[in-house]
């Protein structure tokens, strides 16, 4: 019963069935076991689609800039997928983005994939939640997946560092908080926005960020372009749309991708092996064992290091 439910929730995906999408994104949200194989099925379809975090301090225009940049995608005839790590409000944006594209054109409407998601409740970790999000998304077919994220926590960095590209929106007038806040940022964004240079203040925030960049060592060769924008009213956005999609052209040709690509491989693989010891140590069917064990460290029979040895040498063969 359960195989035929996966390999239907599956075949349904890779038809462009949008509610199986949503439902296994659900599934993955409470850890669910068929979620597991279902992701292990979509595994094949998946590594084509460019990743795009969006990340910047709560309020500068995150949201609307992705609406912004999913239309210029859009125009450009890229499928584009819409994940929102969003803290505290409902993605008000997305909702807004899928209005106006239904009224605009119903094909479209089969373009454009959004998820809002909370930051409380994922069983796996939360970029672990989004790593399977983007997963299905690109399996789905989706050419260009935007990540949005309140770079604010720890977690939330670790969001974006799923991504290819990271475009940090900042706004003018950070004045001295600017170091403070660039300090983690610097490293890991590859282009920078500076929107709502309607408000006045951004030549001089681009000139600060320009200036922090400077002394930022390269290590791939790539200079971040800061761009001035006004994502409420579009300007600037195509500019940040080509700055983006000139990263992804940048890290093709440097063989930069291709490693990229590798060191995140790794990193997953290696936490779900670490959860998976943490599983085998703290199953319960082996906490008789674990105690037997204590008992000869107190009796003197074993030390703590041959005592670990022995009790994970089942998983050593
Ligand atoms: N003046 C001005 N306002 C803007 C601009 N871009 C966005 N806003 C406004 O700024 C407010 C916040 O925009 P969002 O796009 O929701 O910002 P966000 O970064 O996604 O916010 P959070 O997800 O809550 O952190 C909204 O009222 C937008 O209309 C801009 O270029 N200029
Ligand atoms: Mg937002």
């Amino acid at each position: 019963m359960r195989w035929l439910f996966l390999t239907d929730i599956v075949s349904d995906i890779l038809a462009g069935d949008r509610r199986a999408v949503a439902r296994l994104m659900s599934m993955t949200e409470n850890q669910a076991l068929p979620a597991r194989k279902a992701l292990a099925e979509l595994h094949p379809y998946t590594g084509k689609a460019h990743i795009i975090g969006v990340t910047g301090p709560p309020g500068s225009g995150k949201s609307t800039l992705v609406d912004k940049l999913t239309l210029e995608f859009r125009r450009m005839g890229k499928k584009v997928g819409i994940i929102a790590v969003d803290p505290t409000s409902p993605f008000t944006g997305g909702a807004l983005l899928g209005d106006r594209i239904r009224m605009n054109d119903v094909a479209l409407d089969k373009g454009v994939f959004i998820r809002s998601m909370g930051t409380r409740g994922h069983l796996g970790g939360l970029a672990a939640t989004t790593g399977d999000h983007v997963k299905i998304l690109d399996a789905f077919g989706k050419d260009v997946i935007l990540v949005e994220t309140v770079g604010a926590g720890q977690s939330e960095v670790e969001v974006v560092r799923t991504a290819h590209t990271t475009v940090i929106v900042e706004v003018p007038g950070l004045g001295d908080d600017i170091q403070a806040i660039k300090a983690g940022i610097l490293e890991i964004g590859d282009v920078f926005v500076v929107n709502k240079a309607d408000m006045g203040g951004a030549d001089e925030t681009a000139r600060e960020l320009d200036t922090m960049l400077d002394m930022n060592p390269e290590n791939s060769g790539w200079r971040p372009p800061i761009v001035q924008a006004v994502a409420k009213s579009g300007e600037g956005v195509e500019e940040v749309s080509h700055a983006v999609l000139a990263h992804m052209e940048h890290l093709k040709e440097t063989g930069t991708l291709h490693k990229l690509v590798r060191e995140r491989v790794k990193e997953s693989l290696m936490d779900i092996i670490k959860d998976n010891i943490y599983s085998y140590i703290m199953d319960k069917n082996r906490e008789e064992r674990l105690d037997q064990i204590v008992d000869k460290i107190i009796n003197s029979e074993l030390d703590p290091y041959t005592a670990a040895e022995e009790f994970l040498r089942p998983l050593r063969e």
